[in-house]
């Protein structure tokens, strides 16, 4: 018996090393209930009594030390999967990151954003409203009549006959008028519509920027000082503006404002065409009767208010002669920015 038990051991030890079997199956083949040892152990009673505990203690050892191997080939097989998982998902640490990058502004985002920070920096707040307003904010409440040329039905685009696309900012600060009380002092960067044919200086959608001061006591002595602070911030300290008069119906008295070119100086290049002034704003005090539709007293409080273009001033600082090149993304374009 001895021999068999040691020819078990022999085999179960091979049949583990070899990893021929499973060893679950290798397990119940030589331990199980029905295994090769069950049955030696089984056949004891026939062995004399001296024989009987010497068998029955290799028996045991025989048990032992297949489980043990098992076991130990167990660990050593989940040890080697783990390695080589391990392996496998080994991450370089050494490899250069992916790079991507990050576009920056487009030139008229760039532009508003810098104007936004010129005039929060003097206490102004940043004002928006819907870009589709009733005909009497973009109009009547700025003293625009109907009979107005600007109210030309051609130059509008009308949703219904009360309702259309804002032509500029303006309604935005009447809004912020019949809102709120003075002291006012608001911009109103957006988009605007008119319905103009598409050219190197026109389009249908742009950008504008307004701003309005309503206090007591405010006079063209602000305005002026207002624009000059913000021309010289935009363009270049040695800035100088010109007022020229002009006629708007939502302000009185009323002024188109240059800045002295920011490229010569006011000599004469190609940027301001030869005439040392680049014309940037409109401007003026506000018209009482805009005041009044809005609430406010006219005797008692005075404005200012003004408007500019966004792409005009886009162009004029990046000399872009031709306005669709801004609405396009071309990124041969956009990468220049
Ligand atoms: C221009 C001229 C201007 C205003 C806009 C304004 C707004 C209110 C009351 C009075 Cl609520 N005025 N805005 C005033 C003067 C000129 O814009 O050439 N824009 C491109």
């Amino acid at each position: 018996m001895k021999e068999i038990l040691e020819k078990i051991r022999a085999e179960a030890m091979e049949a583990i090393s070899s990893s021929a079997q499973s060893l679950e199956e290798i397990r119940i083949k030589y331990l199980g209930k029905k295994g090769e040892l069950t049955k030696v152990l089984r056949g004891m009673g026939a062995l004399s009594a001296e024989e009987r505990p010497v068998v029955g203690a290799l028996a045991n050892k025989v048990r032992e030390d297949v489980e043990r191997a098992i076991e130990k080939k167990s660990r050593e097989m989940k040890e080697a999967s783990r390695a080589l998982a391990l392996k496998a998902e080994k991450i370089d640490v050494t490899v250069p990151g992916e790079r991507f990058s990050v576009a920056p502004r487009h030139p008229l985002s760039a532009v508003q954003k810098q104007m936004e920070d010129i005039f929060i920096g003097m206490g102004f707040e940043i004002a928006e409203g819907p870009e589709v307003e009733k005909s009497y904010y973009n109009f009547e409440a700025l003293n625009t009549p109907e009979d107005h040329p600007a109210r030309d039905i051609q130059d509008t685009f009308y949703i219904t006959d009360d309702v259309l696309l804002r032509s500029q900012t303006s309604p935005v600060q009447i809004h912020v008028m019949e809102e709120k009380k003075p002291p006012i002092r608001v911009i109103s960067p957006g988009r605007v519509y008119r319905a103009d044919e598409v050219d190197a200086t026109h389009s249908p959608l742009f950008h504008q920027c307004e701003g309005i001061v309503v206090d007591k006591g405010i006079t063209m002595g602000d305005l002026k000082g207002t624009l000059e602070a913000f021309a010289k911030q935009m363009f270049g300290e040695g800035t100088r503006l010109r007022f020229r008069p002009h006629h708007f119906p939502f302000t009185e008295p009323s002024a188109e404002v240059d800045i002295s070119c920011f490229v010569c100086g006011g000599k004469g290049c190609r940027v301001c065409k030869g005439e040392g002034w680049i014309e940037i704003l409109g401007a003026g005090m506000v018209h009482p009767n805009v005041l009044r539709g809005c609430g406010i007293d006219p005797d008692v409080y005075s404005g200012f208010a003004f408007g500019m273009g966004i792409e005009r001033i886009v162009m004029a600082k990046y000399n872009i002669t031709d306005m669709r090149l801004l609405y396009e993304n071309d990124v041969r374009f956009l990468k220049q920015f």
